[in-house]
């Protein structure tokens, strides 16, 4: 059974703690999924999460961060595609919820059910890390945009319905001239290039734009405000990443604990000797305090507060990175078993790499933390 303590501390509502009860019996019965065929299985899984319910906190006008973070943690500690397939929908449909007009804004029923799955792209092959200098542009032209060029590592590409694309709209240099478009995947010009495969398999595309025609419509927000809105996006979604990251790492522990109660060896049980009792521990602790960062974040964001870069950069850097070690100590723990293909352990150990990549590497992170302090007067 999972500790679920800290469901009791203050960040948290009577609606969350129902939430998370509903979602974990959900889970029991569901999952996890067969893995064999990753497009398949997540477009299944967001279609059922849409029928339970699950999904409707994704997109709107208010987003409950809390509720993003405990769904995302509790789906990854069963299965890693089923919190993948939840997260997406919201980091896909994120700009339309914050900046999207009312047209635009039709699309969110349909993600929220699950009938239509969403994505976010803004990595290029030339930029990731550096928003600033992405190369696709969006050339103005009467009443509609043209769009050329190439995105990667797009989660969901080839199997979304929708696409959130940011594009080089020029209004001014670097992460002035940026804006955003919503752009439906059966647009003439949308080419997905080549899937991507990673150490843990996961819808994943190239998109090529060939001379893409948008209407003027399309455009989310104001001409110009691309970077803002990227930025603003991920600063909901980036908490929600820890989430994930603590789920990961509170099932490694789970799974060592049980282990170590039972496996003996030297005459005793592992969990006898003071050096897994040390691992153990550092593994609890990193947990705990992973999830008062992450929920700390949630909560300042559901108060209300405008920006919560730093809370957010401190909570993925924070729980991505020690969920990479929780899980590493975790194989350790379960020796051979712990690198079987097959494993529990092994594929936590796949599921967490990326982790800490995506949405904003960690030396990102520390980068968004120094600047921020450093801000402050
Ligand atoms: N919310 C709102 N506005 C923001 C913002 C935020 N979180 N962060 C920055 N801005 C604004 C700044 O205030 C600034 O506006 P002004 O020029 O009016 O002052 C503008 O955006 C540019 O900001 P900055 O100068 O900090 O931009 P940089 O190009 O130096 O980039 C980093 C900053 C590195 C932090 C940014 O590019 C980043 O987060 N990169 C990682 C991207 C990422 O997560 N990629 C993964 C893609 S999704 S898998």
């Amino acid at each position: 059974m999972s500790d679920k303590s800290f469901l009791a501390w203050p960040f948290f509502e009577a609606r969350h703690r129902e939430l998370s009860e509903q979602l974990e019996a959900w889970c029991r019965t569901e999952l996890p999924r067969d893995h064999s065929d990753v497009d398949a299985t997540c477009i299944q899984l967001v279609r059922d999460l849409g029928k339970a319910g699950f999904l409707e906190g994704t997109a709107g006008e208010h987003i409950d961060v809390r509720s993003l973070c405990l769904i995302r943690e509790t789906l990854a500690r069963h299965d890693g595609l089923a919190d993948f397939s939840f997260a997406m929908q919201g980091l896909g449909t994120g700009a339309i919820s914050l900046y999207g007009s009312d047209e635009q804004k039709l699309w969110l029923d349909r993600t929220r059910r699950g009938e239509a799955i969403s994505a976010f792209a803004l990595s290029e092959p030339r930029s990731g890390s550096d928003v600033a200098q992405l190369d696709t542009t969006a050339e103005r032209d009467g009443d509609s945009y043209r769009l050329n060029g190439e995105k990667t590592w797009i989660s969901n590409g080839g199997i979304a319905d929708i696409y959130t694309v940011f594009a080089r709209t020029g209004e001014g240099p670097g992460a002035k001239g940026l804006s955003a478009f919503l752009v439906p995947a059966d647009t003439p010009g949308l080419e997905i290039r080549e899937l991507l495969e990673s150490v843990a398999p996961h819808p994943l595309a190239r998109l090529g734009f060939n001379d893409m025609v948008l209407p003027a419509s399309a455009l989310i927000g104001q001409p110009g405000q691309g970077f803002k809105i990227a930025m603003s996006v991920l600063d909901v979604f980036r908490s929600t990443v820890g989430a994930a990251a603590l789920g990961f790492a509170r099932r490694a522990l789970e799974e060592s604990l049980s282990r170590s109660r039972f496996r003996e060896l030297f005459g005793a049980t592992l969990a006898d000797l003071q050096m897994v009792q040390g691992h153990l521990a550092d593994m609890a602790l990193n947990v705990d305090a992973a999830a008062l960062l992450v929920y700390r974040a949630a909560w300042t964001k559901d108060q209300g507060a405008e920006r919560v870069t730093r809370e957010a950069a401190m909570a993925k850097l924070f729980a991505t990175d020690q969920a990479q070690q929780v899980i590493d100590q975790a194989v350790q723990l379960h020796g051979g078993d712990g690198v079987r293909k097959g494993h529990i352990i092994e594929s936590l150990y796949r599921e967490i790499r990326a982790l800490r990549i995506y949405e904003g590497a960690s030396d990102v992170q520390k980068v968004v933390i120094a600047r921020s302090i450093l801000a402050e007067e």
